[in-house]
């Protein structure tokens, strides 16, 4: 369904002009009110009167997380503490969190982003949503709750872990949409089948799984084991968190970015040239409706593509493909750059692999070394070692026909991987310590 008729299937020169009007108002903004951005102006020469076209904005420099984390925490704020009325940070792996603040309107534009973001996903007012992404500073929670709210959908602020009871409410309750991260959706299906639950006994039809990479693989994994649609959503705290970007559960290709909000520029991430549609690099985003926390040119360190051309479901936004990785997420094992999703997508190709696994990389003798764990289904693991063996080294020639690495593959008993109630941990890389 689509929620905003006006908006989302606008044609693109009216759509054009909007974004031009409110990219100039936020300009003007973060120019008189973060002393960050008109810093960054006067070094370039620049002034607000200079971005007169969409094409003007590329004249701008991008915005770094490090550029966040040197304003920590409210420095990159354009309005005064009194009107902040929400504040969110991402964890962050190393260093400080990023913080972000609200206002009570952008918390009013998120909801309808967010309400926008369901229906597109394949939620109506009927629905009764399941909600386990975390609550608290991380933004998946909150976000998915004010838009069902918005949207008029019944939620059930779940949150994130406390599994077994989670099945039982989904027995009990009946919700018919399922929100968590795609890892903790899977983890769900084992706990349910644990506890003699079949998903096909409940009632869920759609499924919105997004804050972390997952493959094609994998969603027809999920589709398989929980008995739904299972829609790609995507989102950052620096941008407005989840409702960014979501698939329409028409197509289910590619995720139609939320454009009378939000500017997408793909960049080359070592020289920072914006590239042409279809080209894969960093995504880069400029918010234009954001009062309290807006950012110009802020560089995502995803990677994906764009691709304008028309979808089935009559949106006009511009559509972002699956994002394969994160440029800080890219290892170079021996030279060679790997990103786990690529592993994944081998792993996943090979019948009975369960979508749990590892990647430990070390350095032995100056070398690196990579090491994937990856959990098998009980009927194989109960197997004779020779064939496990025979198995590891299959995987491991796969790992290095398609991309070019050499890895130890080592099958393991299931469950042994830690199960995360949010983001999965993929990579644990020893090098760095
Ligand atoms: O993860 C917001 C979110 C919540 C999105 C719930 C979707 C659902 P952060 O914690 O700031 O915000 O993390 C943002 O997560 O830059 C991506 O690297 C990754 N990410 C988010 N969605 C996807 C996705 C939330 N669908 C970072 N596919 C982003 C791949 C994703 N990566």
């Amino acid at each position: 369904m689509i929620l905003d008729i006006g908006f989302e299937t606008m044609p693109r020169e009216d759509l054009e002009a909007i974004i031009l009007r409110r990219l100039k108002t936020t300009i003007d903004r973060v120019y008189s009110n973060i002393p960050f951005y008109r810093k960054k102006f006067e070094e370039n020469n620049l002034s607000p009167n200079d971005i007169q076209s969409l094409e003007d904005l590329k004249r701008i420099p991008f915005t770094t997380k490090k550029d966040l984390r040197d304003n920590y925490p409210f420095g990159m704020f354009a309005v005064p503490m009194e009107t902040v009325v929400r504040i969110h940070a991402s964890s962050g792996t190393t260093g400080k969190p990023t913080v972000v603040g609200y206002t009570a309107r952008d918390v009013n534009t998120w909801a309808e982003l967010m309400a926008r973001s369901l229906a597109a996903g394949g939620a109506t007012r009927e629905d009764i949503i399941h909600n386990a992404y975390g609550y608290g500073l991380f933004t998946g929670g909150l976000g998915i709750h004010y838009g069902a709210e918005k949207l008029g959908a019944s939620v059930i602020p779940v949150s994130g872990g406390n599994t077994k009871r989670q099945i039982v409410i989904m027995k009990d309750f009946g919700p018919t949409i399922l929100t968590a991260t795609p890892s903790y959706a899977l983890h769900l299906a084992e706990v349910a089948e644990e506890m003699g639950v079949s998903f096909k006994d409940l009632k869920f039809k759609y499924g919105i799984f997004g804050a972390e990479p997952w493959s094609e693989k994998m969603r027809e994994e999920i589709e398989r084991k929980l008995n739904l649609i299972a829609v790609d959503i995507y989102g950052l705290s620096e941008v407005i968190g989840p409702g960014v970007a979501i698939e329409c559960h028409e197509a289910k290709r590619g995720l139609h970015i939320f454009e009378d909000h939000f500017i997408p520029e793909i960049i080359d991430p070592v020289s920072g040239e914006v590239l042409p549609y279809g080209e894969t690099g960093e995504l880069v985003f400029t918010t234009i409706t954001k009062e309290a926390f807006p950012v110009i040119r802020y560089r995502t360190r995803d990677i994906t593509s764009l691709n304008p051309e028309p979808c089935i479901c009559g949106r006009t936004h511009i559509r972002m493909n699956r994002v394969s990785g994160r440029t800080d997420d890219m290892l170079i094992i021996r030279g060679v750059n790997v990103f786990p999703s690529q592993i994944e997508s081998v792993l996943m190709e090979m019948d009975a692999a369960e979508p749990h696994y590892q990647l430990v990389v070390d350095r032995e003798d100056n070398l690196d070394t990579m090491t994937v764990l990856l959990e098998v289904g009980e009927s194989l693991f109960s197997d004779e070692v020779k064939h496990l063996q025979n198995r590891e080294k299959k995987i491991a020639t796969n790992i290095k026909d398609y991309l070019g690495v050499s890895a130890r593959v080592k099958l393991v008993e299931p469950k042994t991987i830690a199960r995360s109630e949010g983001k999965a941990v993929r990579v644990i890389d020893n090098r760095k310590i």
